[in-house]
């Protein structure tokens, strides 16, 4: 019974099909969602990609065998339907098909590991292991609609900025964002590890002329922590731009953002309501907050953080009080940022970097670099590194580098944002954590 697709090709989506189509021959395709056999009438329900549509099969228009073979289907098989267009107003987008004759092209075994119909609520893990079934529900599959069209969103605004793309190697000699975060692979004979991010490369391509890049690609980073925000493979959106300083970078950001916010918002208008998501596009710009203040806002919260630490969670929490919606913190103190963040030439113990904040995440740093020479290496050494593992990277310092700044913004906690997930687990298709590495 299972058969290929022969001269069968789908004509509509389930949305496509409306009332106006009355009596007209359609050919839909996608699995069976529902069977619901009341004797002298089954109602299928085929769902596909946009949506279901019902498939009414009463016993006085439907001949006996397709009858019969409509019974044999389980759910979540694969089916192709042929039939005529009938306007309903019971049935879902008030249209039904009526079958002239149905195609199993795979049927599914039973008992299915989740259920795609949503009745059942599963556990993230159950639904993790088993992500192809999970992905046929749409409330998780429009999720990566607006994952998709926010990055198409966000390169078309760079290239619009003549913006060149590149593509940086992941199989590297040294860490950027500090020792500890690494995962170390073995590189034939010797020691290497997944890049952590872009960032010396980004910077390199500033010593270039190429003045403007950015890169869509996977970084590493190998969290301890299992929480709802971090993971171990995630999506960096790395932008650099030369003779520009940490105010013009944070404008770009700001500017980018709040444009992916509004194309989503008209873009993807159908997948928001199916996770119930209602986006406001934020007015630019957005706040500007210093370190120094945000330490206070957070103590006067009866949060304890000293001066010189890095947010905590419980400040990160305390700060999602206060503030609702985007907001930069600048300021930082030099002491908990990369060596290759530039210090404030008046108050160098106060750096150029900058966090954006969304309430209580951070979804993007940059800062203004260092583009000094002399002054890298004095930075690289204050941070207990070794200047000599990064002979190929300084020497990019050497001969003309210009002013330059930039940043890195997390597309998992950015799509966060714009699908209100809580965890960001649910903003990608397999998700690598601390226990988990497959599928
Ligand atoms: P940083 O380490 O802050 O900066 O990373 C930039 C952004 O990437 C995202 N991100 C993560 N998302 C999920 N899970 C993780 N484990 C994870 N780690 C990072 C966050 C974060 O804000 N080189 C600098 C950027 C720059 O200065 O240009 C950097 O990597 O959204």
């Amino acid at each position: 019974m299972t058969e290929s697709l022969g001269d069968w090709r789908r004509t509509h989506y389930s949305r496509q099909v409306k009332p106006d189509m009355n009596s007209q021959k359609v050919t839909l395709m996608g699995w069976i969602h529902e069977i619901r056999d009341l004797g002298g009438i089954i109602f299928l329900l085929l769902r596909d990609r946009d949506g279901v549509t019902q498939i009414t099969a009463p016993s006085k228009k439907v001949s006996p065998k397709l009858l019969e073979e409509i019974r044999k289907l389980r759910k979540e098989s694969v089916v192709a339907v042929k039939g005529s267009v009938q306007e309903s107003g019971k049935a879902p987008g008030g249209v039904e098909i009526i079958p002239e004759e149905i195609k199993l092209l795979n049927q599914s075994q039973q008992p299915l590991p989740l259920d795609p119909t949503e009745k059942v609520r599963a556990e993230i893990d159950t639904r993790l292991d088993s992500r192809f079934l999970d992905l046929r529900k749409h409330s998780v599959n429009s999720i990566f609609k607006i994952k998709s069209r926010m990055l198409h969103s966000v390169r078309l605004f760079l290239e619009e900025q003549e913006f060149i793309e590149i593509n940086t190697p992941k199989l590297v000699a040294s860490a950027t964002e500090g020792g500890t975060e690494l995962f170390p692979i073995t590189y034939f004979e010797r020691e290497a590890f997944l890049g952590q991010s872009p960032q010396l490369y980004k910077q390199m391509m500033m010593a270039t002329s190429l003045d403007k890049v950015y890169e869509i690609a996977p970084i590493f980073r190998a969290e301890e922590h299992d929480t709802l925000r971090h993971l171990n493979e995630a999506i960096s959106i790395d932008v650099e731009v030369a003779f520009a300083d940490q105010d013009d970078v944070m404008i770009l950001l700001e500017e980018m953002v709040a444009n992916a916010i509004k194309d989503v918002k008209k873009s993807c208008s159908e997948e928001l309501e199916t996770i119930g998501v209602e986006l406001e596009v934020p007015k630019t710009p957005f706040p500007r907050l210093q370190y120094s203040d945000v330490v206070d806002l957070v103590n006067a919260q009866g949060v304890n953080l000293r001066y010189g630490e890095d947010l905590s969670r419980a400040a990160e929490k305390a700060m999602g009080e206060v503030m609702d919606g985007y907001y930069f913190i600048s300021g930082w103190p030099s002491e908990i940022k990369p060596f290759y963040v530039m210090p404030n030439s008046e108050n160098p113990e106060i750096s150029h970097a900058f966090d954006l904040m969304y309430r209580d995440l951070e979804i993007s740093s940059g800062a203004m670099r260092v583009h000094l020479h002399d002054l890298l290496v004095d930075r690289i050494k204050s941070k207990g590194l070794n200047p000599d593992s990064f002979n190929r990277y300084l020497a990019a310092f050497q001969f003309g580098m210009p002013p330059h700044a930039g940043w890195g913004l997390g597309a998992e906690r950015f799509t966060m944002c714009l699908t209100s997930a809580k965890n960001v687990r649910e903003t990608v298709l397999f998700p690598r954590d601390r226990r988990r590495l497959t599928p």
